[in-house]
């Protein structure tokens, strides 16, 4: 009850604080918090919302924009210049500097487009997410989006980084075998030693590794389609202009 309550006003917050009355197209993410999210904007009533179009992330997220009554679109309906004025989404972990883990709900592919697509990107994660250090608090790994046939190759160059048991996630209970994405892809969960922080002094460990250098090795991997790690450098500032997270509700 306390983190549903807490990711509910995070959430009210959030819509809030950054979508503007004037906005007209909006990305919409994935996962639980999120659904919260839709709430808030619902709760504005059609006089807010009917001059405004969603954009979703995924199937999750298509269905929350349709049972909602929000006119839904799709990103490819964009002319390759257009922006969405705002995108909210959910995260795994958020540390000092804004830099997510992201994929927990395997949508971290279509997440990742409709964020670098935004002006404004606004993560809205519960007080459990905050973190000094990427994989202090999510311990799960960080989650990457992979061509099924080239998991096992993907797993041993992650086990040559220094990832610790990385594993392709199973559909169970759903579906027996490896989960498989809305892009019918599959998911490798790679857990790494906390992340270090561009501030952090002296050298690093064996396998430890910064978000940037971590994410600019690992998006280089042959048969991997997308990293669950989103910083400034993979997309955030440089796909559109957008800044980091504009801010991160707990
Ligand atoms: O998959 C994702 O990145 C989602 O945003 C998700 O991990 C956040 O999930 P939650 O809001 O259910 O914690």
């Amino acid at each position: 009850a306390l983190v549903e309550s807490s990711k509910r006003a995070a959430a009210f917050q959030a819509v809030a604080d950054h979508l503007l009355p004037s906005y007209t197209r909006i990305g919409v993410g994935s996962g639980s918090t999120v659904v919260y999210v839709v709430e808030a904007i619902a709760a504005l009533g059609p006089s807010v919302t009917d001059s405004m179009t969603f954009y979703p992330t995924g199937a999750q997220s298509e269905a929350l924009i349709e049972a909602a009554n929000l006119r839904l679109q799709y990103i490819n309906k964009l002319a390759p210049a257009d922006q969405l004025d705002v995108a909210f989404d959910g995260a795994d972990e958020v540390d000092a500097d804004l830099n997510l883990i992201k994929g927990g709900g395997a949508c971290l592919w279509q997440e990742k487009v409709v964020a670098t697509a935004a002006r404004n990107f606004v993560c809205v994660a519960d007080f459990r997410k905050l973190s000094d250090r990427l994989g202090k608090a999510w311990k799960k790994g960080i989650p990457i989006e992979v061509l099924p046939i080239a998991a096992p190759r993907v797993l041993g160059e992650l086990r040559a980084m220094g990832a610790r048991d990385p594993q392709i996630r199973s559909g169970l209970p759903g579906k027996a075998g490896a989960l498989v994405t809305d892009n019918g892809m599959w998911i490798i969960d790679a857990p790494f030693a906390p992340l270090r922080l561009p501030s952090d002094e002296g050298e690093a460990a064996e396998g430890e590794w910064t978000v940037d250098a971590l994410a600019d090795r690992l998006i280089k991997i042959p048969g991997v389609a997308e990293i669950g790690l989103f910083s400034g450098k993979n997309g955030l500032e440089v796909a559109s202009g957008a800044q980091k997270p504009v801010a991160a509700y707990f």
